[in-house]
């Protein structure tokens, strides 16, 4: 359960660190499984190191992950008691995928109503091998973004000089932990200079009492409540 401080700094930043939220030997199994179902749709090797999975496709293990009280009581916390799970998306950077991920707020994505995530550490992140960072407070505003060719699926992104000056809090995170955070808050994550696995795996979770004309999902699961939007 989070604390009364702990919901005012995520309002504040944009973000919150909640160190520990799974076991790490769970955290091997998630990955383990991640990693067979990559491998058996083809996409274990796509150099992008990024795979959307849409409801539809999310396996019945994982479905039951992203219901689970254990992060869902969190985010009734944070964004309240009606909520739906959207979309999981893995992030494996390995030896061939170093590359860092851009600036960017999520929002671009998908427009719509705000989403809120959590990322979730498959393997211990530093900032050598890519930990996320994050800018606090840039959930206020929507930055300046453009729309670029890149075949890494980050198409949409906030050049680095639009950082300048700003404070950037670098979330390095032992396996189990995770970040959760809003979907206007400018995040990226630092390249992978060991070659070492680092997988992340991020929810996107939803307001159900506000109505979204996102066009990104075509169904969503309710995980609290009621929704407007299924
Ligand atoms: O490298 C990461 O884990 C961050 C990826 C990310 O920011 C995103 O997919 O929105």
């Amino acid at each position: 359960m989070l604390t009364d401080e702990e919901v005012k700094r995520y309002h504040h930043n944009g973000y919150l660190v909640v160190k520990n939220l799974y076991d790490k030997r769970e955290m091997q199994i998630w990955k383990e499984k991640i990693i067979t179902l990559l491998k058996a749709e083809g996409r274990y090797n796509n150099p992008s190191g990024v795979h959307v999975f849409f409801l539809h496709d999310v396996h019945p293990y994982f479905i039951d992950k992203m219901r689970d009280p254990k992060v869902v009581t969190i985010l009734k916390r944070l964004v309240g008691q009606n909520l739906e799970f959207l979309s999981v998306k893995a992030v494996y950077k390995n030896a061939e995928t170093r590359f860092s991920s851009p600036w960017h707020q999520d929002w671009y994505y998908w427009k719509g109503s705000n989403k809120t995530s959590v990322w979730i550490a498959l393997d211990d992140a530093t900032i050598d091998n890519g930990c996320v960072r994050m800018v606090p407070g840039s959930h206020n505003k929507i930055f300046k973004w453009n729309k670029v060719d890149d075949p890494n699926m980050f198409n949409r992104r906030t050049d680095d000089k639009e950082i300048e000056g700003l404070p950037v809090d670098a979330l390095a995170l032992e396996s189990g932990g995770a970040v959760f955070f809003h979907d206007r808050t400018l995040h990226g994550a630092y390249d992978n200079v060991t070659g070492a696995d680092r997988f992340s795996f991020i929810a996107t979770y939803r307001d159900a009492s506000t109505k979204d004309e996102s066009t990104v999902w075509d169904n969503a699961m309710v995980v609290s409540g009621v929704s407007v939007n299924t």
